[in-house]
């Protein structure tokens, strides 16, 4: 392999030749499977005279015609990775190709694949130059048919896109079905399984009234556990109809779940293939994290059927303009379907604990990259989340209708296309006269912008003045960034803590008026657009407390000159509930960052005795929501507080995690005690807002009681364990006993173990467990259930749990003997040659090495070195490993 070969945005060019209809013919068999590929070809520009470039990876050639006729060996080119028709007809012509593909040796999960013995297919980013020769790149969009042949006992359900137009049975016990998808399509959402599955079947009717079949496919024992997904699926389809107005297209929509897969799902054109965890529920073995990650990704593929599917991107660059705004589409919709400033609150600690790492590490980009190794790489939170915050702004700025307009203008202008980014942001801008300025930057500048606030009163004048100064770090490849435009929610609170009436600002020495209709607000939206900007409000009788930044409305740092007194109101008055949680964080996040400094000095630590009294109020709180409550008392992540040091200290980070957690525990017992005992869930399990907030009340408090030392709590926490009687409940006493090392430990997880050995999506809940635990040592602990027969290294949910849940281990992962970062290096090599997506993933955990001592540096280098240096190693790993490096 020579050096990998790095793709750029800057060099897109349109293609030569389009694909208008594409006829597709499978032979699967046991050991080998023939695909006949018939496409219909027409130049971009008539006339013109170009050699034809086909993808290929993997495809062994059989034969090729063009326009009926075989082509000699000289009229075209192969090589590993394309075939090269030399000289096609000029205009319009067909191509036909027969190839060979070994789906059963293909551990790579891409392209064509057996899982738990059906085939199945994964074609995003270029999977389909996996299955067959092809233009495989997104703005080639073609309507396809697919006829499968295969054994009708080995497989009887036989599914492509579209709807089945014909079916039957052919000699020697097989069987066919032929698909048609009426609308166009580019290559990444084609898909097609066939195996022993059954189904659960349902409908939906449309606000027009069109009867949409649906059906969730499984092995038969899982149908029972498809209730919750297909109840996620009907109101996703509602949901869409009633916020954006978008209607579902087809007469069948079909969902598919399998155990062996890379990502979590895939939206193909009417035929969705999930992660078999993100479908598969019941009370006894899945918990309320699962049903709402259910609801949330059974919509994000329901949704990208309009954000994705009929609109798509021009090219790979363009990612975040499906998922970006799908994942925003799905964030409002499981926001609507329970509490919106719990899920607001849930996506901002993501976004804080995973992307700011990103956008500050080796592998920053920015929301649209501006090159990569290998696509599959760039699945990335800061594509997704940050993208999503992207996306989230024009909302802001644009208000509820607004953006509505824009999403209407959007498919109005491009339904059909492969479009850009720049499309979506003309489309919100023209459909609302806006003045935009520099947003467009959000796409190419990576990097976390920071945001630094001062405030200042005066009473002659009644005005309040608000000072900001903004600063983009550099990133690798940007060394030097613009000014973004931020938009700034606001509110001031008087000292009763209510919102004041707010009627104008001067801003650039002009005055504004804010007020609508004459009348004040009580929150606004500021545009900073420069590095240095202040806004001065009128006619404020006191010192207000500023609540800025509401409900997060920009991905930034915010550091302000707020008193602890003042975020101690607004933890207590803040009518914006995001930001009464957000001044509790900002209040943990310096508390913590100080005892981590004492503890690094050798100095006693001391717990703020008003946190623990701010913390006892929220508590109390009758009027709370219960799961805001919940949010409210967890601390910041172990990473999180990391990320924000010099030098990175895991020891110190995870001590002082555990003492401030105990001191709670300790100061707060009977409040916890009595958030136990009045938050226990009643007989029937049921997933709704208010049954789920108890429980993670209850929950959360579980965790805090279980650190005492005491043999009242626990008891208790055994007894939560024993008398569960759902997976909620019993997993998190689960945890919560296994904070402590010791027999009860070991015990009660060989208990779990025992139950549930039989259903492997709960036994990987056990892996990660018991892989993610800072008890000192247990890496070999990890090392012997890589042995586990419940582990296997070719399926990804497994090493996600073990390897994953290692990696996410404050203590052990960076343990100072280097053990954790071997462990890893050797994993990544061997996990490598069986599938290269998910090594890359894996081996990312190694990026943000140089954020840790000048020790754990050079063990995690030598890890890195190590890993470059081993022989055929995969683009995706190299990728990751030398950026990580460089
Ligand atoms: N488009 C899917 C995610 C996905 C991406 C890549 C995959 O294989 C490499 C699989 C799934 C989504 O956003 O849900
Ligand atoms: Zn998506």
């Amino acid at each position: 392999m020579g050096t990998p070969k790095e793709i750029f945005l800057k060099d897109y060019k349109m293609p030569d030749y389009y694909f208008d209809t594409v006829d597709l013919k499978f032979l699967l068999g046991e050991e080998k499977t023939i695909v006949n590929s018939k496409i219909t070809v027409f130049p971009r520009v008539e006339g013109s005279k170009f050699p034809l470039v086909l993808n290929g990876d993997d495809v062994k050639l059989i034969s090729i015609k063009v326009n009926n006729e075989d082509l000699k060996e000289d009229d075209y080119v192969l090589d590993s990775r394309h075939l090269t028709i030399l000289s096609p007809p000029t205009g319009s012509f067909t191509l036909e190709i027969v190839n060979e593909i070994c789906p059963q040796n293909n551990t790579s999960l891409e392209g064509l694949y057996k899982s738990s013995g059906n085939f199945c297919t994964q074609c995003e980013a270029e999977g389909f130059r996996k299955i067959t020769f092809y233009q495989d790149r997104p703005d080639i969009m073609a309507k396809y048919t697919c006829r499968i042949e295969a054994d009708k006992s080995l497989y009887p359900v036989l599914l492509s896109n579209g709807n089945l137009i014909e079916q039957g049975d052919l000699e020697g016990g097989k069987h066919y079905a032929l698909w048609e998808d009426p609308f166009k399509k580019p290559s990444y959402l084609f898909a097609l399984v066939a195996g022993k599955l059954a189904s659960r079947d349902d409908s939906f009717v449309t606000r027009s009234g069109r009867k949409i079949s649906l059906k969730i496919w499984t092995p038969a024992e899982d149908v029972p556990k498809t209730e919750h997904a297909m109840y996620s699926l009907k109101a996703a389809m509602k949901w869409d109809e009633d916020v954006f107005g978008l209607e579902y297209d087809l007469d069948l929509f079909n969902v598919v779940a399998v155990p062996d897969f890379n990502m979590g799902a895939m939206e193909n054109k009417s035929l969705n293939i999930f992660n078999s965890k993100l479908v598969l529920a019941s009370p006894e073995t899945a918990s309320d994290g699962d049903y709402a990650a259910i609801l949330g990704v059974i919509g994000h593929e329901y949704f990208h059927n309009w954000t994705g599917n009929r609109v798509t991107c021009r090219d790979w660059f363009q990612l975040s303009l499906k998922e970006g705004l799908t994942v925003f589409r799905d964030q409002e919709f499981s926001s609507d379907m329970g509490s919106r400033a719990v899920k607001r609150i849930a996506d901002v600690s993501r976004l804080r604990n995973y992307q700011f790492p990103q956008d500050s590490g080796p592998m920053a980009h920015p929301v649209r990259p501006h090159s990569y190794i290998k696509m599959d790489n760039f699945y990335t939170v800061t594509v997704y989340e940050k993208g999503a915050e992207v996306v989230r702004m024009y909302k802001t700025l644009l208000g509820s209708q607004g953006f509505r307009e824009g999403m209407d203008l959007y498919f109005k202008r491009h339904d059909g296309q492969a479009v850009t980014c720049e499309d979506f942001y003309a489309a919100m801008r023209d459909a609302n006269d806006a003045d935009f300025a520099n947003f467009l930057l959000w796409y190419s500048q990576a990097g976390t912008p920071q945001v630094k606030v001062t405030s200042s009163y005066n009473s002659d004048g009644r005005t309040f003045t608000l000072k900001f100064r903004q600063e983009v770090p550099p990133t690798p490849g940007q060394a030097v960034k613009e000014p973004m435009f931020i938009p700034v929610a606001l509110g001031l609170l008087d000292s009763s803590g209510n919102n004041l009436g707010l009627s104008s600002i001067y801003h650039d020495g002009v005055l504004q008026s804010i007020s609508d209709n004459d009348q004040p607000v009580y929150s606004t939206v500021l545009r900073l657009t420069k590095k240095e900007e202040e806004f001065v409000f009128t006619n404020i009788p006191e010192r207000p407390v500023p609540s800025l930044l509401r409900g997060y409305s920009a991905p930034v740092r915010m550091e302000t000159d707020l008193s602890d007194d003042d975020l101690f109101f607004l933890l207590a008055y803040d009518s914006d509930e995001f930001n009464r949680w957000e001044a509790g964080q900002v209040l943990a996040r310096k508390l913590m960052l100080q005892l981590v400094s004492d503890h690094q000095h050798n100095k006693t630590l001391v717990l703020n005795s008003k946190f623990v009294e701010g913390l006892r109020s929220i508590l109390t709180d009758s009027s709370l929501d219960k799961e805001f409550i919940a949010k409210a008392i967890t601390l910041p992540g172990e990473g999180e507080i990391m990320d924000m040091m010099e030098v990175a200290d895991p020891d110190a980070v995870h001590a002082v995690r555990t003492f401030i957690r105990k001191q709670l525990a300790n100061a707060l017992k009977a409040e916890f005690l009595a958030a136990v005992e009045n938050n226990r869930s009643s007989a029937a399990y049921v997933f709704n807002h208010p049954e789920l907030a108890r429980r993670a009340l209850k929950n959360t408090a579980l965790a805090y009681l279980a650190l005492l030392e005491d043999a009242e709590t626990a008891n208790l926490v055994l007894n939560e364990y024993k008398n569960a009687s759902n997976m909620t409940d019993q997993f998190a006493a689960l945890v919560a006993i296994a904070q402590k090392p010791g027999e009860t430990r070991d015990t009660i997880l060989a208990d779990f173990y025992a139950k549930w050995q039989h259903d492997y999506l709960v036994v990987n809940k056990w892996l990660a467990l018991q892989a993610m635990s800072d008890i000192p040592g247990n890496i070999e602990n990890v090392k012997n259930l890589l042995n586990h027969k419940a582990f296997d290294l070719r399926n990804p949910n497994k090493v996600y749990s073990l390897i994953g849940g290692f990696c996410g281990s404050t203590v052990n992962f960076h343990a100072k003997d280097g053990s954790g970062y071997e462990f890893l290096g050797e994993v990544v090599m061997q996990l490598d040659k069986i599938n290269p997506q998910v090594a890359s993933r894996m081996v990312s955990a190694f990026s943000r090495w140089k954020r840790y001592d000048e020790h754990r540096q050079n063990l995690a280098k030598a890890q890195l070195e190590k890993i470059l240096s081993a022989n055929g190693l995969s683009e995706n790993v190299f990728e990751i490993a030398s950026k990580s490096l460089a």
